[in-house]
């Protein structure tokens, strides 16, 4: 039974209001391409609106602003409280909206989701400044204070897990928020703004304003009130972003794109661990994940075994509707990705790579792809390096509004593979290598810099991996493996900023010196 939508307005200043132009969108389940719903469709005019309610909100003598900071996290985590309450209808409608398996976005609300606003309203009452020993008759001492209005941009691919890692970590710095949804999936941003109601957030806090990348998206980044911009989504946009947020003021950016993450499996690996761990860190979430594995490196001795084993993982995979508790496999976001994945499939095939088990559609309806394992790949490869955005005719009808992004003619001279954009999708790609050393240099070159994982057993191995790959987490005989606590980083091309980890309030605070004259030196 689908569940039921009860949101589907605009959240400014804790009132539910259709847009000012009066537009709506539809929104939609990837399982059978339906529609669910029909949203409000925000755009410059409603954006002025939720910075104006999100700037009152911010002002000094507001109730927001002269609030305990241990009141802000007792209200966040009333706020983790009632997601723990609603957790099983969240995650119906993340799976309804997203596509996401239902036992995994059940999984995920109640460990991670939950966990993560627990963590994050914990720090809200830890930000503290340093006294400094200045020379002289002085006394200096630092603040940090919330840096303003933040305008948060999501991605489709984690809308609940995302919505959270943003906003409550914004709102424990003690900012205000106007939060832009992914057009894909709108609705989960709206029942978690009504939660936040519920748990005390006061009017104008938190804003959620739902619409397209241009449009809504746009007017956000290039809002003069606007102090800092927090977006994840592709490094096209993340360019467009940075370059938005210095066109007026000078906006704080935090940036979390893409990646193009390598695993190592060394010959000293055991097979039995490594094998599985690379299907689920390449096929979880039909592969619509950032830090998905998507160039698997196997040494050569162990190469056909490991080939072997993959195939029949990949094989294995239940594909079905993601409400059913049995399925491990479902549908890509929309048609656009759908396309997107199919084409890169294309363009592996005619390089020269080789399918040895999916790379087609699974059924009519819904945006189904077989779990894709491609041999004989080379680091030349489009998909192995992604090296442009591909828009190919397709059967599947275009019906989203698109933000087609020119590829720079530069970038053929970029000394590194330069990708501009992810697969995204179940395609694990296999490649061949000798010795660490040339594993290394090859993993590395890329623009790229998210994650990375290798499996051996030998202790020095595992060490020169962890030091010289140049990314912001390494994976050691695991992969995925995430928490709160740790800061997640990208380097090079993958990130500006940190998410989670004491670091993630940060991001949402100015630093202050304050320098005291004094008669005498104490
Ligand atoms: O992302 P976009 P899309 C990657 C992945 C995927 C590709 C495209 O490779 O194939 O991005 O996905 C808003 N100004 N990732 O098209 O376009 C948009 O409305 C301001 C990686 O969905 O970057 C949405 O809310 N905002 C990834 C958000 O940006 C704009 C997660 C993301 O959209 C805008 C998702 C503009 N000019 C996709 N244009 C990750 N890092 O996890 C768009 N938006």
């Amino acid at each position: 039974m689908a569940p039921e939508i009860k949101y589907t307005k605009l959240f400014i200043d804790n009132e539910w209001v259709d847009a000012v132009s009066g537009k709506t969108f539809d929104t939609y389940n990837p399982h059978d391409g339906s529609v669910i719903a029909t949203v409000a469709e925000g755009d410059e005019a409603d954006i002025n609106l939720a910075v104006a309610a999100a700037k009152r909100a911010f002002h000094r003598n507001s109730e927001w602003r002269l609030m305990d900071a241990s009141q802000r996290w007792a209200i966040l985590d009333k706020f983790a409280d009632l997601v723990q309450r609603d957790s099983q209808y969240l995650a119906e409608l993340e799976c309804c909206n997203n596509g996401m398996l239902l036992s995994s976005a059940i999984m995920s609300l109640k460990y991670g989701v939950v966990e993560n606003i627990r963590y994050l309203a914990s720090l809200a009452d830890k930000i503290q400044g340093d006294t400094i020993p200045l020379n002289g008759e002085v006394f200096a001492y630092t603040l940090k204070q919330p840096v303003g209005v933040c305008g948060l941009i999501l991605p489709w691919n984690g809308p609940i897990l995302l919505f959270v890692v943003k906003v409550v970590a914004a709102l424990a710095a003690g900012c205000t928020v106007v939060v832009k949804p992914a057009e894909q999936t709108p609705l989960t941003a709206l029942v978690l703004a009504a939660l936040l109601q519920e748990a005390g957030v006061p009017a104008g806090v938190v804003n959620v304003v739902n619409g397209f990348g241009v449009g809504a998206g746009t007017a956000l980044t290039h809002h003069p009130d606007v102090a800092k911009i927090s977006f994840t989504g592709s490094l096209e946009v993340g360019k467009l972003i940075q370059q938005a947020a210095g066109a007026n003021n000078l906006k704080r950016v935090t940036l979390e794109l893409g990646g193009k993450s390598p695993l190592v499996i060394m010959d000293d690996a055991d097979l039995n661990v490594a094998i599985p761990y690379a299907a689920f860190s390449i096929f979880s979430h039909q592969g619509q994940m950032c830090i998905a594995a998507s160039r698997v490196y196997v040494q050569s001795r162990i190469y056909d075994k490991f080939v072997q084993g993959a195939v029949a993982m990949a094989k294995k995979r239940v594909i079905g509707n993601p409400t059913d508790p049995a399925t491990e496999h479902g549908p890509q976001i929309d048609a656009e990705m759908f396309n997107k994945v199919m084409g890169y499939i294309e363009s592996g095939k005619k390089d020269g790579a080789k399918v040895l088990t999916g790379g087609k559609r699974v059924g009519n309806t819904g945006y189904y792809i077989e779990p894709t394992v491609f041999v004989d790949v080379t680091d030349d490869m489009k998909i192995a390096k992604e090296e442009e955005c591909l828009l190919l005719i397709s059967p599947i009808e275009h019906n989203f509004h698109l933000t087609l992004l020119h590829m720079t003619s530069h970038l053929s001279v970029c000394p590194r593979s330069y990708g501009t954009s992810q697969i995204f999708g179940p395609v694990q790609c296999i490649l061949k290598f000798d010795t660490l050393e040339e594993v290394i240099d090859r993993c590395n070159n890329t623009n790229y810099g998210l994650a990375a994982g290798i499996f051996t057993n030998d202790l020095n191995t595992a060490l020169q991996f962890g030091k010289h790959a140049e990314v912001g987490k390494v994976w050691i005989n695991t992969y995925l493996m995430m928490g709160p606590q740790a800061p997640s980083c990208g380097w090079k091309d993958s990130s500006i900023g940190i998410e989670n980890g004491l670091q993630s309030v940060d991001a949402f605070l100015e630093l202050k010196t304050v320098t005291i004259n004094l008669p005498k030196k104490f």
